[in-house]
């Protein structure tokens, strides 16, 4: 059984489906820490409200469903922990040591995502390699950093089974990021559809790391079925799908929606958040231990993203 954290957040509220699909949907408990009424996770399988910042409750929780495996999602993202750094420290680092401690007692497998956060100012920022230079300026990437190493501890020291990858920033439709730095690039679609113009608080020229959630959540899946003996690296892999600058995401839309327009009120915290990470990183790493590889480019996921919104968008207003 597999036991989700943060399983209402952006990748968990796609992810749990997908698992459900596959291993079946009483073999999957997402858990979160608040209960949303008609919601697919919560009505397709076991649910349980959960704070990952309570170590007994998800103990408890892990040995009642006799989990063994933990996919711990649960965490603030970049701007909103650059607000709220000590409330980003607690959660971001409290959960994580309370789930691994979990995943430890109770011999589970273990996955949590890092970020191209890791990364910081001083490292190399076009084709970023897998093992290099981490030292993030941001509350979140020093979370990401400390995770990483975190996880390769207790993978080296108790024998947990930890997996991870470096996500770039995630796009999706079904339910949007909270409180990311690379958010734009999902806003910039519903606004197309809405508005047929977006104003980006990202500055133009800002490249950025980009996947489609189709392609992170086959990432996931792939590196959890990957023959362990295949892995020299493990809780960080660099994967990516794509690197764009809000105009080249402002272009892919103008394929379909002609007179898009964008311009910028550029939001100083979250383009100095930006400034710091790399414009592309290397995944040959991940292709080359467990075959990662994604299946979307920007034009095959602008066409997918207005498609699915617009379907999305209308019935919702029905
Ligand atoms: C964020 N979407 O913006 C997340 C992610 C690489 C970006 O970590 O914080």
């Amino acid at each position: 059984k597999i036991l989700v954290t943060g399983a209402l957040g952006q990748i968990g509220s796609e992810l749990v489906m997908k698992l459900r699909e596959i291993y079946g949907d009483s073999n999957v408990v997402a858990t979160d820490i608040r209960k949303l009424e008609n919601n697919p996770v919560v009505d397709s399988g076991p649910f349980e409200i959960l704070d990952v910042t309570d170590p007994l409750l998800m103990a408890d929780i892990a040995k009642t469903y006799e989990v063994d495996t933990i996919i711990h999602l649960a965490a603030l993202l970049s701007a909103t922990a650059e607000n709220k750094p000590l409330m980003a420290w607690d959660l971001n680092m409290g959960g994580l040591i309370n789930a691994l401690e979990v995943a430890r007692e109770q011999k589970c497998q273990f996955f949590t995502p890092s970020s191209i956060g890791a990364f910081g100012p001083t490292t190399p920022k076009d084709n970023t390699p897998q093992d290099t230079i981490q030292r993030p300026t941001t509350m979140y990437g020093v979370n990401k950093v400390s995770g990483e190493l975190l996880c390769d501890y207790y993978y080296h020291k108790f024998g947990v089974d930890t997996r991870g990858v470096r996500f770039p920033g995630l796009i999706s439709y079904v339910t949007p990021p909270g409180g990311g730095t690379t958010d734009y690039a999902v806003e910039i679609y519903y606004e197309a559809i809405k508005k047929g113009s977006y104003t980006s608080y990202i500055a133009a020229g800002t490249y950025m790391d980009m996947m489609y959630m189709p392609d992170a959540l086959n990432a996931i899946i792939t590196l959890m079925e990957a023959n362990a003996s295949r892995l020299k690296h493990r809780n960080a892999f660099n994967i990516t799908a794509m690197s764009f600058e809000p105009e080249e995401i402002a272009a892919s839309i103008r394929k379909h929606i002609p007179d898009f327009k964008l311009d910028y009120q550029v939001d100083p915290a979250r383009q100095a958040i930006a400034d710091s990470w790399p414009n592309s990183i290397d995944p040959t790493a991940a292709k080359e231990e467990w075959g990662f590889h994604a299946e979307y480019d920007l034009d095959k996921m602008t066409e997918d993203m207005l498609k699915k919104l617009q379907e999305k968008l209308t019935t919702s207003r029905a």
